[in-house]
């Protein structure tokens, strides 16, 4: 029962986003978003994320934001969600269902840009 109550919210919070990084044709924009409260983990042109430590409850979203340097985020962590490909000027939205720390890195940059999303 709790797994499709968390899966029913994960698919809420995608709805309800869909008016953020990767929408084509400016229609979804009247959302309001009022449902997620997502923060941002940025990779900029250095080696390192921003923050490196990232804290939000269960069932939210991360955006991970590339700039012209390409990273990847490669989660070590068990159950993490998808890792994100080597990609430059992009953003990438991933949910984080269930408690815990999520420690990921840059597979470009190796061990020494790396990153933690801790959901409570
Ligand atoms: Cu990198």
């Amino acid at each position: 029962m709790r797994i499709g109550l968390v899966s029913l919210g994960g698919v809420l919070l995608i709805v309800a986003c869909g008016g953020g990084g990767t929408d084509p044709g400016g229609n979804g924009g009247n959302g309001g978003g009022t449902l997620v409260h997502a923060k941002r983990v940025t990779a900029g042109t250095g080696t390192v994320f921003t923050p490196d430590v990232q804290t939000i409850p269960a069932n939210d979203t991360i955006y991970f934001t590339f700039a012209t340097v390409q990273h990847s985020v490669e989660f070590t962590t068990p159950s993490s969600p998808a890792n994100i490909g080597v990609s430059t000027n992009t953003t990438v939205k991933r949910v984080f269902p269930t408690a815990g720390t999520f420690d990921y890195f840059c597979t470009v940059h190796g061990n020494n840009m790396s990153g933690q999303i801790v959901v409570q």
